[in-house]
C-alpha cells in the first residue's frame, strides 16, 4: 500500500482495497474512547452531523447527500411516532461493470456490520436488513459470519455493545432480479412480494419497509460511515473538491492492462485513474475508443472527453455523463460500440419489470431499433426516431430504469453518431440501395 502526502492510504487493487480507510474492524469498536457516548440519546445527532460535515453522498448511483437523507428519519416529532425504523442496506449489486460492494463484503464484512450499527444508531433504527444479490453466495457467507461474530461478542442484539440500545442485523438473499436494486422494489421484495418499484412519494423515510420509516443505503456508503465518525467529517471532506468530497471505490474493467477495484480520492482525473492503477489502456491512450465512467446506465464518453473529465459528480455531469456507481468500462478501438450499447438495450428490456408502459414498450422498441443499427439495416432518419423514443421514455416512468435504458443510447448518438451513420450507409451501399435502408428496399 502507498501512503500519500495527504494521509490517504491508497490500496493495491482488489480485495483489501476498502480496508484502506477502514482500519478498525468491528470487533474492536468497543475499544474506542467514545464508546460510552455512542448509545446515549443525543449521540444520533452527532452521527448525522458528522456525516453531513463529511460531504458523503450516496455511493449507489444517485449521489444524494447521505447526512441529509439519514436525517429524514429523525423529523421533529419522530419520538411520537411509535413505528420501528429500519436501515436497509442495498447489497443487490447488479449494475453491469460494478463490482465494488462485492469486494467490501468479501474482504471486510465486519466493516459493513459496524456501518450498520453506526448508521442505524444515527437514524434511531432498531434493525438493519442487508439485501444481498442472490448470486453472491460467498459474500453472503462472509457477511453472515461477521454478523454471527458480532452477536457472539455482544455487539448486536437487545443490548448492543452493552449499551441497552437494541439493534439487530439480518441478511436476506435476493433472487437475481436487477430491478430489486431499485430501493422500493427492494423493499417490496423484502416484504415477500414481487420486486416492482413503488411510486415516490411517499419516500421510504416516511413509508418504507413494512410501512415503517426506512432508509435504503448502498453498501459502500454504510461501510465508510464508521471511519468518518472515527476520523471526523473534516478529514473525509478534505479529499476531492467541493460537493464531490471523500474517497470512492472505482471498478475499472474492459480494455486496460490490469482491471481492478481501487479506492481513490474523488475528482481524480479519469486518465490518471486508469494510468496509475490499471497500467493504462491496452495499446496506449491513442488506441482508446471511449469510456463508460459509471456503470452501464450512464452515457459513454468519447476519447477526447475521457481525457478531460474528473471522476466526480459535477465534472461527469458537465461532460454529459455521470459518476453512477463508479464503474469504469474502458473500450479500445477494437470495440463494436454500436453492438456494445445494443447489448445494454437487451439487458434493460430483459430487466424491465413491465409495470409502466413507456418502459415496458419503450425498452422493447429501443432493443429492436438498436439491433437494426448494429447490422446497419436501418435508415439514417431512424437515428432521430430512436432518439425521440428515448425522450419519450426518459422521465416518464415510475423508476430510473427507464432513464437508464435511454441514456446509453443518447450517449452513443451524441458521441458516436458518425459511426452509426457510416454503418447504415455501408450496408445500403452493399445492397445497392442508396437512399433507403436495406429492409425498406427489400420490401419495395
Ligand atoms: C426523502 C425526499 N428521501 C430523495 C432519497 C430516495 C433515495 C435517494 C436518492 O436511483 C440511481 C439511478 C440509477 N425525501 C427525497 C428522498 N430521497 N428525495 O434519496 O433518490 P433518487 O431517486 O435520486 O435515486 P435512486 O432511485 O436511488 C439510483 C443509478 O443510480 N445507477 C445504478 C445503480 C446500480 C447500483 C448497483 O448495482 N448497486 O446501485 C447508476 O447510475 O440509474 O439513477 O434513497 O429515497 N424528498
Ligand atoms: Fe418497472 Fe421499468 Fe416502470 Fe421501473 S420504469 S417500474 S422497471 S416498468
Amino acid at each position: 500500500m502507498l501512503r500519500t502526502s495527504r494521509g490517504l492510504i491508497r490500496a493495491k487493487p482488489l480485495s483489501r482495497s476498502f480496508a484502506t480507510v477502514t482500519d478498525t474492524p468491528v470487533r474492536r469498536y468497543g475499544g474506542l474512547k467514545d464508546q460510552d457516548r455512542i448509545f446515549t440519546n443525543a449521540f444520533y445527532a452527532w452521527i448525522i452531523q458528522t456525516i453531513k460535515d463529511s460531504g458523503l453522498r450516496g455511493r449507489g448511483g444517485a449521489g444524494f447527500p447521505s447526512g441529509l437523507k439519514w436525517s429524514f428519519m429523525n423529523k421533529p416529532n419522530w419520538q411520537n411516532d411509535k413505528r420501528p425504523r429500519y436501515l436497509v442496506v442495498n447489497a443487490d449489486e447488479g449494475e453491469p461493470g460494478t463490482c465494488k460492494d462485492r469486494e467490501i463484503m468479501r474482504g471486510d464484512p465486519h466493516k459493513l456490520v459496524e456501518g450498520c450499527l453506526v448508521a442505524g444508531r444515527g437514524m434511531n433504527a432498531s434493525a438493519a436488513y442487508i439485501y444481498i444479490r442472490g448470486e453472491f453466495y460467498q459474500e453472503a457467507s462472509h457477511v453472515q459470519q461477521a454478523i454471527n461474530e458480532a452477536y457472539a461478542d455482544g455487539l448486536l442484539g437487545p443490548n448492543a455493545c452493552g449499551s441497552g440500545y437494541p439493534f439487530d442485523v439480518y441478511l436476506h438473499r435476493g433472487a437475481g432480479a436487477y430491478i430489486c436494486g431499485e430501493e422500493t422494489a427492494l423493499i417490496e421484495s423484502l416484504e415477500g412480494k414481487q420486486g416492482k418499484p413503488r411510486l415516490k412519494p411517499p419516500f421510504p423515510a416516511d413509508v418504507g419497509l413494512f410501512g415503517c420509516p426506512t432508509t435504503v443505503a448502498n453498501v459502500e456508503t454504510v461501510a465508510v460511515a464508521p471511519t468518518i465518525c472515527r476520523r471526523g467529517g473534516a478529514w473525509f471532506a478534505s479529499f476531492g473538491r467541493e460537493r464531490n468530497q471523500g474517497t470512492k471505490l472505482f471498478c475499472i474493467s474492459g480494455h486496460v492492462n490490469n482491471p481492478c477495484v481501487v479506492e481513490e480520492e474523488m475528482s481524480i482525473p479519469l486518465r490518471e485513474l486508469i494510468d496509475k492503477h490499471c497500467g493504462g489502456v491496452t495499446g496506449g491512450w491513442d488506441n482508446l475508443l471511449g469510456i463508460i465512467p459509471g456503470g452501464c446506465s450512464v452515457p459513454v464518453l468519447n476519447q477526447q472527453k475521457s481525457g478531460e473529465v474528473l471522476m466526480d459528480y459535477d465534472s461527469l455531469k458537465d461532460a454529459g455523463s455521470g459518476l453512477g456507481t463508479g464503474a469504469v468500462i474502458v473500450m479500445d478501438k477494437s470495440t463494436d460500440i454500436v453492438a456494445a450499447i445494443a447489448r445494454f438495450s437487451q439487458f434493460y428490456k430483459h430487466e424491465s419489470c413491465g409495470q409502466c408502459t413507456p418502459c415496458r414498450e419503450g425498452t422493447t422498441w429501443m432493443m429492436n431499433m438498436m439491433d437494426r443499427m448494429v447490422t446497419g439495416r436501418a435508415h439514417v432518419r431512424e437515428i432521430d426516431m430512436l432518439l425521440e423514443l428515448t425522450k419519450q421514455v426518459e422521465g416518464r416512468t415510475i423508476c430510473a430504469l427507464g432513464d437508464a435504458a435511454a441514456w446509453p443510447i443518447q450517449g452513443l448518438m451524441k458521441n458516436f453518431r458518425p459511426e452509426v451513420e457510416a454503418r447504415i450507409n455501408a450496408f445500403r451501399a452493399s445492397q445497392g440501395t442508396v437512399g433507403f435502408g436495406g429492409h425498406l428496399a427489400s420490401q419495395a
